[in-house]
């Protein structure tokens, strides 16, 4: 070991880390999702992490944060393996030291997880225990000693990184099938395909081909479920088989109820189209969609469990303990808040909560739309909190009125001639009444003039705009958009940030004529 560049030795500490790490997770496999140590500790960085950090997450990385957040974890890892390796000496082997103690921390992560035991640490213990095994085997000599006498340093030095290489892919094989059997053992897709949803009792009105203006390369108004945006805290996707989903009513109720998938038949199912949006989308930004959801009325399933007057909150929870806090009212009303089932005539994919999730119209996804939910408690605003609340976000979020420029791209080129230029605007729960656009010419101002609008589906939808436009003088224009909503509302110019219940502001686009 004495004589081995720093940086050799680093690489056989990142080579012991792949090794732990890889057998751990393939250990993981019969023991079952909970004794994931990735997905424990990343959970638990997760919910450790400040709400103004996860919020900064989410607007910078998007729909990526997850896998943003896995390789962060990796490469913090892999630097501390690199790191304490290079320092190893045989009085002190900081590397191993540093390998068990990553190891007693992702053990210490699986026991704080829902539904975890003691045997689910064995695979974090065995994975540990290999990749300490791996450093010491690396770090033994039996690479370098043997032949010093005919083999320069460097040779060497060749020579284990190979090994050590060969170690880092072995760990990431085993790594990979590892993620790749956990991941089909707990699957539920297939419950989810044999799962056909139930006759429809009251479709939603048929959708008019006026929705979708013409001309311009907008946004489909149902937005393909594949292109459906996503947010959620889970690290994981919750795996919730149809026969062990369960829906428990409790709290300031007269009577508690448990409500299994199959006792849902008995209520009327209803289709309804519903634009979510979440709170975190900047102006802008496109964690905005729509979607036809099939499902129950929340009010049909609440009325049997008699709701307490004094109650004004539903606290929902999720199967993997997300929270969210909804008016009673947003939830009896004749908004008609779902249990949802099914999203675009199919049943729900999993990342958007199969079996079942709330669809609450004109509240931020934060306070509503519940997914994987098991539990819903009838309590009070001044007596709970929910997963956002408690990170400083409003403990109410009706969705504000905003609108977005789809086309022109920020900074793309225009043709002089005409051109037709488009977007989104909502105001869920209201509607949109009207859409303006003011097109700036280089070094002016121009004047604010109606955009056409595409018909009205309803007031939980977003309504799509189009303006034509003929480009004559060449170089920077700023096109702004601003809504108004059925209150008559403009749109306010003020800038807010998505924290903490939503933000606001005209969106802009700069683009060139040329
Ligand atoms: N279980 C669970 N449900 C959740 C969340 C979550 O983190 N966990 N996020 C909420 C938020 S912030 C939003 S905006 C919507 C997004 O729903 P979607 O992913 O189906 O678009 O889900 C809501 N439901
Ligand atoms: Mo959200």
């Amino acid at each position: 070991m004495a004589g081995l560049p720093h940086s050799t030795r680093a690489w056989c500490g990142v080579a012991a880390a792949a090794v732990a790490v890889g057998v751990t997770e393939l250990a993981a496999v019969p023991f079952g999702p909970q004794a994931d140590a990735r997905t424990a500790v990343g959970s638990a960085v997760i919910d450790a992490t400040p709400g103004a950090v996860k919020e900064w997450a989410i607007t910078t990385f998007g729909m990526a944060d997850k896998l943003v957040l896995t390789l962060a974890v990796l490469g913090v890892i892999a630097a501390l393996a690199a790191v304490s390796a290079a320092l190893q000496t045989r009085r002190f082997p900081v590397g191993s030291v540093v390998i068990v103690a990553a190891g007693i921390v992702g053990s210490a992560a699986v026991l704080s997880r829902a539904g975890a035991g003691a045997p689910d640490v064995i695979p974090t213990v065995v994975g540990t225990a290999c990749g300490v095994a791996a450093l010491h085997f690396l770090l033994s000599g039996r690479f370098t000693d043997a032949g010093e006498t005919a083999s320069t340093g460097v040779d060497r030095g060749r020579r284990l990184s190979l090994v050590a290489l060969g170690f880092v892919a072995a760990g990431g094989l085993t790594g990979a099938a590892g993620v790749a059997l956990s991941r089909r053992a707990a699957s539920v897709t297939g419950d989810r395909t044999a799962f056909a949803l139930p006759r429809v009792d009251v479709s939603a009105p048929p959708i008019p081909r006026a929705v979708q203006p013409e001309g311009a390369g907008l946004p489909s108004f149902i937005t393909p479920t594949a292109d459906f945006y996503r947010i959620d805290t889970a690290l994981s996707v919750p795996q919730v088989a149809r026969d062990e989903w369960q829906l428990r009513i409790h709290g300031m109720v007269d009577r508690e109820i448990t409500y299994r998938f199959a006792d849902l038949e008995r209520f009327e199912t209803l289709e309804k189209v519903v634009t979510l949006t979440c709170v975190s989308n900047p102006v802008g930004g496109d964690l905005i969609s729509t979607a036809t959801w099939t499902g129950f009325r929340v009010r049909d399933l609440l009325a049997a469990a008699g709701i307490h007057p004094d109650a004004d909150m539903v606290l929902s929870t999720s199967r993997d303990g997300f929270t969210a806090g909804t008016p009673v009212e947003a939830l009896t009303d004749e908004r008609d808040a779902l249990l949802a089932i099914g999203m675009n005539g199919e049943p729900l994919p999993t990342e958007h909560g199969y079996p079942a999730r709330l669809v609450v119209p004109g509240l931020y996804g934060y306070v509503s739309a519940t997914k994987w939910v098991v539990d819903l408690e009838l309590t009070r605003f001044d007596r709970a909190q929910a997963y956002w609340t408690k990170l400083g976000w409003s403990e109410r979020g009706p969705i504000k009125t905003e609108s977005r420029i789809d086309v022109p791209r920020a900074g793309g080129d225009v043709a002089p001639g005409p051109v037709t230029f488009g977007g989104v605007a909502w105001a869920q729960n209201r509607g949109v009444r009207a859409v303006e656009v003011r097109i700036d010419p280089p070094g002016g101002q121009g004047d604010w003039q109606p955009a056409r609008l595409g018909a009205s589906y309803s007031n939980d939808t977003w309504r799509l705009w189009s303006v034509d436009w003929e480009a004559r003088e060449t170089g920077l224009h700023t096109i702004t958009v601003r809504a108004t909503d059925n209150t008559g509302a403009v749109q306010t110019e003020a800038r807010a940030d998505p924290v903490p219940d939503g933000a606001t502001g005209w969106h802009s686009i700069v683009f060139n004529v040329t």
